[in-house]
């Protein structure tokens, strides 16, 4: 065991940055090339990535803190210290394959720190016109494509010098590219997704020929000062290698850059109006706003001089999805307009109760997140229903009335144990299932107040007169505004029977994570052909929708099977 420091890695130029995010935190498990922190200099954000395997033991540093090349910043306890190379010791000779990755992850660091403080724009006459600009991908400091997260800018767009024209990301760092003249877009090459090199066509401007005269005279006039400001190995200009294609180091930071101190550093930022790539973030933020569909212009940063930070996103995501209905608005689908209808005639605002907003809240919720199929069958409940009816002396007796929706939940829950899929629900990461090894139903009941859904409990271990009496139960607690929370809870499958009201059958909304609702509708007398001729059977019209992320229609078909058989002979239930 050893405990290897980690030091500030060489900044290409810059004297000293700032520490805007911790990305572990103490004790983690570290891999080499796992990002450590986030450093942001006026120029560019970059991770530091690990140069050693372990475990953090600390930081050395706080969110905020300036450091400058060679601070320590963090401890990490390595199981051998022969694993460890620190950036002195990636320059001496290193055989071991460890050290040799550790040395290609320094190299990387100063390429990305290349990128960032190289990434000015290049601009190229094009032969034929002089008053075209072709602006191709700046010097990025690795032979590596980056990819193009966000244009800019829009054809007969007018560009200042210094305005974003798109911003580029690698695995290590986003990076605004800046005009480097101004100008009209009147061609844009690049597109949202491509993959660029050094030199790729990123677009055309249209620029005045003194436009074109100042932005090439201040190119060659501070070449050599490029070259020195954004070399890693040499500060002297003199010894560095020119870069392949100069870069104009001059050229004013983008327009809202990063470190434009408008606010106070502890005010949330707005960044309401701003484009995507104006916005003060980091890339570990850029790529967790794209993964979850967060425009980063609507959320407001926290962090010091308004950055935007990871638990800013996750903020953002949690208050719109409490925020129900009025979430579409962050979910890019069209608001339905307001309209006056007092215009039309005269009307009454009446106020949702809490039951009401809430349900509809989760009915979005659900109907936008599961992908809903609807499966149709029909029970022949004749037998059923003579001998429900048979048990109505005995129901007086015992104070409990038996209706079909009892032998519904026997027959799911005997439906759920044979088709355990229909007991599952998908994990929040998306990529398991959650096994129910507990068969709980829930129960729609239509309450003056609204919707509830009370929850009969391990209804596969129970029997008729036990499911009946918990039906008339909880139906009452849910009419008389009783149930306890623990009434609605744990539920693995509803059922919604507008048996009693009418209908020839409907599509009920999965109660996710359920995988599964099973609607009911009313039963009728219709002719059914039994090989022979046509018979009266009593039919009941059943309605099961799913999530078809987790049930497939074959599955289904076998579930309805199961139940349709189980209910037209309910001898079934008793196997
Ligand atoms: N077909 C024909 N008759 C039916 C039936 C069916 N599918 N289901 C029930 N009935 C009959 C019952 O047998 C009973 O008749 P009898 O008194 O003659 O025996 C009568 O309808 C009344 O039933 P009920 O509604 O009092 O009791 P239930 O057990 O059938 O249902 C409950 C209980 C709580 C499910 C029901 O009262 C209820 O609230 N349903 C509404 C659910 C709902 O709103 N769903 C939509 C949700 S999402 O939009």
């Amino acid at each position: 065991m050893a405990v290897e420091i980690v030091t500030v890695p060489d900044l290409g130029g810059a004297e000293s940055v700032d520490v805007i995010e911790l990305s572990l935190a103490q004790g983690d498990k570290v891999a080499i090339e796992d990002s450590l922190l986030v450093l942001e200099s006026d120029k560019a954000t970059m991770d530091v990535p690990s140069p050693h395997e372990g475990t953090l033991v600390k930081y050395l540093v706080a969110d905020g803190d300036t450091v400058k090349v060679g601070d320590a910043i963090a401890e990490i306890e390595t199981a051998d210290s022969a694993v460890a190379v620190d950036t002195e010791a990636a320059s001496a000779s290193a055989p071991a394959p460890a050290s040799e990755k550790s040395a290609e992850v320094e190299k990387e660091v100063e390429a990305a720190v290349a990128t960032k403080t190289v990434a000015e724009p290049v601009a190229e006459p094009v032969p034929e016109s002089s008053s075209e600009q072709l602006i191709l991908v700046p010097d990025i400091g690795s032979d590596n494509p980056v990819d193009v997260i966000e244009l800019s800018v829009a054809v007969g767009d007018q560009v200042e010098e210094g305005d974003t024209l798109l911003v580029l990301e690698s695995d290590k760092a986003t990076m605004d590219v800046p005009s480097s003249h101004s100008g009209i877009v009147i061609k844009i090459i690049a597109a949202e997704g491509d993959k660029l090199n050094t030199g790729s066509e990123v677009l055309v401007l249209e620029v005045s020929s003194s436009d074109i005269n100042s932005a090439d005279a201040k190119s060659s006039d501070t070449k050599s000062t490029s070259i020195e400001s954004t070399s890693i190995e040499s500060t002297e200009a003199a010894q560095a290698p020119e870069p392949a294609i100069p870069a104009p180091a001059s050229a004013p930071a983008p327009k809202a850059a990063p470190l434009a101190q408008s606010q106070p550093a502890t005010a949330p930022a707005d960044n309401e109006g701003k484009a995507s790539s104006d916005v003060y973030a980091g890339p570990a933020v850029r790529l967790l706003a794209r993964e979850l569909g967060v425009s980063l212009e609507k959320v407001s940063g926290s962090g010091p001089r308004g950055r935007v930070q990871k638990d800013d996103v996750n903020d953002y995501v949690k208050s719109a999805l409490k925020a129900g209905p009025a979430s579409a608005a962050g979910t890019g689908i069209p608001l339905v307009p307001a309209v006056d209808f007092s215009q039309f005639g005269e009307i009454e605002t009446i106020a949702m109760s809490k039951i009401q907003k809430l349900t509809a809240a989760n009915m979005q919720r659900n109907w936008l997140n599961v992908p809903h199929v609807t499966h149709f069958d029909e029970a022949d409940i004749t037998d059923l229903e003579a001998f429900r009816k048979s048990l109505k002396d005995e129901g007086e007796k015992r104070g409990i009335k038996v209706t079909p929706v009892a032998f519904l939940i026997k027959g799911l829950a005997a439906a759920m144990q044979a088709h355990p899929e229909f007991n599952r629900s998908l994990a929040a990461d998306g990529e398991h299932f959650i096994q129910k090894r507990y068969c709980n139903i829930g129960m729609a009941v239509d309450t003056p107040r609204g919707l509830m859904v009370p929850v009969i409990k391990d209804a596969n271990e129970k029997g008729i007169w036990d499911i009946s009496a918990d039906i008339m139960a909880l139906a009452s607690s849910a009419r008389d505004g009783k149930l306890k929370p623990g009434d609605m809870q744990g539920g693995c499958f509803t059922v919604s029977s507008l048996g009693a009201i009418g209908g020839m059958g409907f599509t009920p909304i999965v109660n996710s994570p359920e995988v599964g609702i099973l609607g009911v509708s009313k039963s009728q007398m219709k002719p059914v052909w039994n090989g022979t001729e046509f018979v009266p059977r009593l039919m009941l019209p059943l309605c099961l929708s799913y999530d078809h992320r987790v049930i497939n229609g074959g599955d289904a078909g076998r579930f309805m099977t199961h139940l349709v058989k189980s209910l037209s002979d309910i001898r079934h239930l008793s196997l």
